[in-house]
C-alpha cells in the first residue's frame, strides 16, 4: 500500500483556495512583525521526527488490548505504514526499531524499502525489560543493575547485539531504557544497583562505533513502583557523564512526576551539551503515551521554546534525535501519529515566533508582564497555514488527516492485510 504523488496533488487541489487565503493573511501579519516567513517555512520543512516501530499497532494496557484492524504484523508492513505517514506529512522521515521485536530478516530488502519511501533508520532500542525466548537468564529482578553478574552480562551482550543490528541498517544511535528498580523498600541496595548500572553502561559504551551516540532514558516509576534505578534526569546525566562524550540524556515527556518543569530540564541539559534525544507524547497522570499536544499543548510550546533557544544558543549540544513515543489504545495509530506530528510542528512553529531579542530585553528590565505577553503572543498565533505551506513545499498534503480518510487508507490496509492482524511489540 503506497500513496502516490497524484493522489496527494488531487487532495490538495480541493484545499488549495482555502489554504492560500489563510496563508496570505498570516504571511502579511508576520511580515509586519519582521518575521522571515520563508526561513521559518524552511525550518519547519527540515524538521523530521522518527516513528517507533511499536507505535503502528494498538498498544493496549495491562487490562486488555483491542486490535486495530489492518495492523502491520511484520517489519515490512510497519515500514510501509511509516511511509504512508511520511508521504502525507513529509515530517516522519525516519523509523526507530525495537530489538528483538523488529529484527530484520532480509537487511537488503528492508533497507531498499526504507530508501524507496525516503525513510532513514533512527536510534535502535534495546529491550532488557522482557525475557526473550530461549534466554538463559531472567530480567525479573533487573538487567544492567542485577545482583547477578551473569544477568548483567547477558543484558550487556544484548545491547551490543542491538548496536550490531543498527550498524547494518545505518542507524547512528542506541537508546537504552531500563525497567530496573524495586517494588518494595529494602528489595534493592540503591548504591549497588546504580553502581552495577554505571559499570554495565560503560561496558556497552565501549562497543559504540565512533560516530554513534548512546541515549540514556530515565523514568520515575513503572513497571517498578517503589524505586527506579535511573529515576530522573540527574541520574541519567550523571551516568552519561560517567560513560563519556558520546553518551547523552534522553527526555521522554511522559517520564516525569506531575507538574515537573520539563522545559527547565531541557534548558539545563542543553546548556551542559548533554541532551541527546527526545520522546514526544502527552499525559494526564504518568507515562500515559497519549497523542502529543492532546492534554497540555501550552507546556509543549514552553518546552519547544527552550529547545529553540538551545538550538540557537548552545552549539555545545548536538542535533537532537526526535521521536514520537506513543501508544494507541482506541484510535487508528496512523491517524494518531498524524495528529501528533501536527502538534509537534505547531509547537515548534510557535516557539520559532518568540521574539528572543524582545524577550531578553523584557527580562533585563524585569518586565514580567511583557515577558508573558511575548510568549503568549507567539502561542496564540494560528500557525496552521504555515505548517501546511511547509508540507506542500515538500510534496505533502495540506490536510494529511483528511487526505488519509478520503483515500480510505485503513480500508485498503484491511483488504490487504486482513482484519485480525496483531502487531508485534508492546
Ligand atoms: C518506556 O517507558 C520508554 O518510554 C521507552 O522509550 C519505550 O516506550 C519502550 O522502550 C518501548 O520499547
Ligand atoms: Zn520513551
Ligand atoms: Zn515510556
Ligand atoms: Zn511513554
Amino acid at each position: 500500500m503506497k500513496i502516490s504523488k497524484d493522489q496527494i496533488a488531487e487532495s490538495n487541489q480541493k484545499e488549495q483556495n482555502n489554504h492560500r487565503v489563510q496563508f496570505e493573511f498570516l504571511e502579511d501579519q508576520l511580515s509586519r512583525k519582521n518575521v522571515h516567513v520563508a526561513e521559518l517555512i524552511q525550518k519547519l520543512a527540515d524538521f523530521q521526527v522518527a516513528i517507533p516501530s511499536w507505535a503502528l499497532g494498538a498498544g493496549g494496557t495491562r487490562f486488555g488490548r483491542f486490535s486495530y484492524y489492518g495492523e502491520p504484523s511484520n517489519l515490512t508492513q510497519k515500514i510501509e505504514d511509516v511511509g504512508i505517514i511520511h508521504m502525507l506529512t513529509r515530517t516522519a522521515g525516519a523509523i526507530s526499531l525495537h530489538i528483538p521485536w523488529d529484527v530484520p530478516e532480509d537487511y537488503t530488502a528492508v533497507k531498499e524499502l526504507a530508501r524507496s519511501l525516503d525513510l532513514k533508520f533512527d536510534a535502535v532500542n534495546s529491550n532488557t525489560f522482557q525475557d526473550q525466548k530461549g534466554s538463559r537468564e531472567s530480567y525479573k529482578f533487573g538487567s544492567l543493575s542485577n545482583v547477578s553478574q551473569a544477568v548483567r552480562e547477558q543484558a550487556i551482550a544484548h545491547n551490543k547485539e542491538v548496536i550490531g543490528i543498527g550498524e547494518k541498517l545505518g542507524s547512528k544511535s542506541l537508546t537504552v531504557w531500563l525497567a530496573d528498580g524495586s517494588s518494595f523498600p529494602g528489595q534493592n541496595n540503591f548504591q549497588t544497583a546504580l553502581h552495577h548500572t554505571e559499570n554495565s553502561l560503560k561496558e556497552i559504551y565501549k562497543s559504540l562505533p565512533i560516530d554513534w551516540k548512546m541515549f540514556i532514558e530515565y523514568k520515575p516509576y513503572e513497571p517498578n513502583f517503589y524505586s527506579t534505578v535511573i529515576q530522573d534526569w540527574g541520574t541519567s546525566f550523571m551516568l552519561a557523564n560517567a560513560c563519556g562524550e558520546k553518551a547523552y540524556s534522553l527526555v521522554d515527556l511522559g517520564h516525569h512526576l506531575p507538574n515537573t518543569n520539563i522545559e527547565q530540564i531541557v534548558s539545563t541539559l542543553m546548556w551542559k551539551g548533554k541532551l541527546g534525544g527526545f520522546h514526544f507524547n502527552d499525559s494526564k497522570f504518568g507515562d500515559d503515551d497519549l497523542t502529543v499536544g492532546s492534554i497540555k499543548p501550552y507546556a509543549l510550546f514552553l518546552i519547544f521554546n527552550e529547545l529553540v533557544y538551545g538550538m540557537e544558543n548552545n552549539p555545545q549540544n548536538p542535533d537532537l534525535a526526535w521521536m514520537i513515543d506513543a501508544s494507541h489504545n482506541i484510535k487508528d495509530p496512523i491517524e494518531d501519529l498524524i495528529q501528533s506530528l501536527e502538534a509537534i510542528q505547531e509547537a515548534y512553529a510557535k516557539a520559532l515566533l518568540v521574539d528572543q531579542v524582545a524577550l531578553k530585553l523584557a527580562q533585563q528590565e524585569n518586565d514580567v508582564t511583557q515577558c508573558q505577553e511575548i510568549l503568549q503572543g507567539a502561542y496564540r498565533t494560528d500557525v496552521r497555514s504555515l505548517i501546511q505551506m511547509a508540507r506542500v513545499q515538500k510534496g505533502g498534503a495540506i490536510h494529511p488527516l483528511k487526505a488519509y480518510r478520503e483515500l480510505a487508507i485503513r480500508k485498503k490496509l484491511i483488504e490487504e492485510r486482513g482484519k485480525h492482524t496483531i502487531a508485534t511489540g508492546l
